[in-house]
């Protein structure tokens, strides 16, 4: 980037006139301080800021089959993109086109099919004003295909509790963070994807707190923190952070919650008046076979301290954790009177998600955690503004408030991710338009996506920089690249706003030049397509952001008098974290009863989950390191347990292919180098996303429908 301009960048990330740090959904501190952002944050800029561009030149150049051929890293090198630009069905290059022409031919072929063969995909970067344009552009137009990568991230948890507390969002402050005195922290490895929020974790440690982590890696930056923006924290040892860390197995934590649970209940140490209070299903769940069981196994065991029971024997199976382990951990729940319970997708994207997280629900519910200061459900986001894009309306489902757009809204419910895919393998969809993202690489089963997705006529990706969904565009297809504007960028038609993980609201404003005079804002270019395809006149919307936002206060609850309170941010009202009211059926917070499930592994096979490294934005590879794994300049590597490399005669540092194995279907990924590593016996790990293509398509979470990006059955074939 430059240092002057770096230094002059990241002085504005998350401050108040500045713009939203374009990595994680990880809220700023009432009292920021002057470098609200993080080593990752600021490389989320610098990518962003790149002094590289991507000009006509460059697509003359290279033809899309070469690009096709390189690897993400490189594309994404190459610099911003400056110009629109598409691929003609006869020709293998990108060639310039203006933006009127690139609207009315995206116009043409969406006008030429059925709504619904068209799928309108967003990523998380995308502002609450271009969010809400591009579904009321797209259900104007007649269909509700809205997947995003909520889909594939923490479609779970909304899912969960949505059905169990009535709303599908997290239950917790940073206030409540701060003044917790237990955080758990389950599936998720801040260090790398959120370290703003170790921050947190040591103002709460600093004030008494404990921490459990819960994760069948040890990673670094949650187990010991270095604070780098005070002075101390650059020397010594940083700050222990984590009390207790439970080795767990991969998909094992819906027996573990289940067992902590029964322990709290054999214990007595439950709040009956919350229970009988605000909830309901406590006794349906209570009566559960492995629950009652557990509870019964769990008395027995306070009488004698060997474990015993069949049940507890599942538990320990399902978890690889010895009993007194999860007894240690029931017992500080049981100690702490302020609870926050903080995950990620370690959760998320298993095949039992959706009950597991409702396993977390039930514990939370027991010790009435739910509302009450410094407590919580804390799922925590990713994108940094996937949670707002939600309630935006950017969803398949029709939004309750829907009725209130002045249109009439296509009732039938649109495809998700997943869904999506398989529309366009089958020919059921013809037109991908992407608002960010990289749909390509992001999604499972890349072979499938891929070809599913070049199956389109027309494919439409407005994006920031190049990456492979745009180059995978087969001969006969017609492709456009409509290049955006960044976060850091400044927007003449005014600021747009965000919504961070715990429901603050707050706006958002670049001040760097644009890339190239060539841009458009993600609004502008929303409302060119809405002109170019409804004949509508947004001139308003695209010239001055405030019309969009009086639109949204008068449509979607919550969001009154927007303009005005804006300016200094606000928090979403919200009944089960104010006042403990919860917008369900029944009014009440619901127990759910789940059986006790784990993830079945054939002998010699490995339970292979895809993680971030720590140089890595999803499909954004910023560098090929992983410092805190100890990985150097390589990203093709398995983590797999010693004693299970000696089982399976597999050297430490050798080459083997990972092939999955999915109701006799193998996919294959060829070429990882083997690295012994402390994850649980039975469990490997490998970088997301160039695992994808293990993944099955149809492998997804039930409920919830998300790929099962952490639970892929694999052997190792040594080369
Ligand atoms: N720098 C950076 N920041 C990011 C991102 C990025 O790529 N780079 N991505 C953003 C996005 S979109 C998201 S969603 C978040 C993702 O944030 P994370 O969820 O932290 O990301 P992952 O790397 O997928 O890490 C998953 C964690 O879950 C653990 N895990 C896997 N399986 C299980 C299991 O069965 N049980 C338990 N208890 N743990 C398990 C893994 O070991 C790992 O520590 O980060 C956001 N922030
Ligand atoms: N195996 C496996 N697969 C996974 C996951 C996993 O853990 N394992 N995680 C899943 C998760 S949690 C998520 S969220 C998805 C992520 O899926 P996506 O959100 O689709 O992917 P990203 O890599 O974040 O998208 C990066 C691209 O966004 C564009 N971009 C960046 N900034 C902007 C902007 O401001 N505006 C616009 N218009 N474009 C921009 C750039 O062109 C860049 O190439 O991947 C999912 N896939
Ligand atoms: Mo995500």
């Amino acid at each position: 980037m430059g240092v002057l301009r770096a230094g002059r960048t990241l002085l504005k990330v998350n401050q108040a006139g500045g713009f939203d740090c374009p990595g994680c959904a990880w809220p700023e501190a009432e009292k920021r301080s002057h470098f609200e952002f993080c080593e990752n944050g600021a490389k989320a800029v610098a990518e962003e800021a790149t002094r590289s561009r991507i000009t006509p030149a460059f697509f003359a150049d290279h033809p899309v089959s070469e690009l096709a051929r390189q690897p993400e890293f490189w594309l994404g090198k190459q610099g911003r993109l400056t110009t629109p630009v598409v691929k003609r069905p006869d020709s293998d290059h990108y060639v310039p086109i203006s933006w009127a022409e690139a609207f009315s031919l995206a116009a043409g072929h969406l006008n030429a099919i059925h709504p619904d063969e068209a799928i309108f995909y967003t990523s998380g970067r995308t502002s609450n004003e271009a969010a809400f344009l591009y579904q009321l552009l797209v259900r104007s137009y007649g269909t509700n295909n809205l997947p995003d990568c909520s889909n594939m991230c923490h479609e779970s948890s909304g899912m969960a509790l949505s059905a169990t507390i009535g709303v599908g969002k997290g239950t917790v402050t940073l206030n409540d963070v701060h003044s917790a005195k237990l955080i758990v922290v389950v599936g998720q490895n801040p260090g790398t994807n959120h370290p703003r929020m170790l921050a947190a974790l040591e103002t709460a440690k600093q004030h008494g707190a404990k921490i459990i982590s819960i994760n069948p890696l040890p990673e670094a930056g949650l187990m010991r923190f270095k604070n780098p923006q005070r002075a101390a924290g650059l020397v010594g040892k940083g700050t222990q952070l984590s009390d207790l860390h439970l080795p767990i197995r991969v998909g094992g934590d819906l027996a573990l919650f289940q067992a902590i649970g029964a322990l709290l209940t054999a214990w007595q140490a439950v709040d009956h008046d919350f229970i009988s209070t605000h909830t309901s299903g406590f006794a349906a769940w209570r009566t559960n076979p492995s629950i009652s069981a557990l509870i019964t196994a769990a008395a027995d065991a306070a009488a004698s301290p060997s474990p015993a029971g069949e049940v507890m024997a599942e538990v320990v199976r399902a978890t690889g954790l010895r009993w007194e382990l999860i007894e240690a951990a029931a017992r500080m729940f049981a100690d702490s009177e302020a609870t926050v319970v903080c995950w990620a997708m370690g959760l998320t994207q298993g095949r039992d998600a959706v009950a597991t997280i409702q396993e977390i629900v039930n514990v939370q519910l027991l010790r009435g955690m739910v509302g009450k200061p410094g407590a919580g459900l804390c799922p925590v986001r990713g994108h940094s503004n996937v949670q707002g894009d939600r309630t935006m309306g950017i969803y398949h489902e029709v939004p309750a408030w829907a009725g209130r757009l002045k249109i009439e809204v296509p009732p039938k419910r649109g495809y998700d991710t997943v869904e999506a895919i398989r529309a366009m393998r089958d020919g059921r969809a013809t037109v991908f338009v992407g608002l960010g993202g990289n749909f390509a690489a992001a999604t499972p089963d890349t072979e499938v996506t891929e070809a599913a997705m070049g199956n389109c006529t027309l494919a439409v990706h407005i994006s920031t920089k190049l990456n492979r969904s745009h180059v995978i565009s087969p001969p006969g297809q017609t492709s456009l690249i409509l290049p955006c504007l960044g976060r850091t960028e400044h927007d003449p038609a005014g600021f747009v706003t965000v919504e961070d993980s715990m429901s603050n609201v707050h706006a958002s404003q670049g001040r760097l030049p644009a890339a190239s005079p060539d841009l458009r804002s993600e609004v502008a270019i929303v409302c060119g397509l809405a002109e170019a395809l409804l004949g509508l006149d947004w001139s308003a919307y695209r010239t001055d952001y405030r019309t969009i936002r009086a639109v949204i206060a008068e449509v979607i609850p919550g969001f009154e008098r927007f303009e005005e309170r804006v300016v200094h941010g606000f928090t979403l009202a919200q009944g089960p974290r104010d006042s403990r009211s919860f917008p369900t059926r029944d009014g009440k917070a619901r127990f759910t009863a789940s059986p006790l499930t784990s993830i079945e592994v054939p002998p010699g096979r490995l339970l292979l989950q895809t993680v971030r490294s720590h140089d890595q934005y999803n499909t954004t590879i910023y560098g090929l390191d992983d410092r805190y794994r100890g990985i150097k300049n390589e990203r093709k590597v398995v983590f797999v347990n010693p004693d299970d490399l000696a089982e399976l005669g597999i050297a430490d540092g050798s080459f083997v292919d990972l092939v999955s194995e999915w109701k006799g279907e193998q996919r294959r990924a060829p070429g990882f180098r083997v690295v012994a590593y402390p994850t649980v016996p039975g469990c490997a790990a490998t970088y997301f996303p160039e695992a994808n293509v293990l993944v099955p398509l149809d492998s997804t979470a039930h409920g919830s429908n998300t790929p099962t990006s952490k639970q892929i059955i694999v052997r190792l074939e040594p080369k």
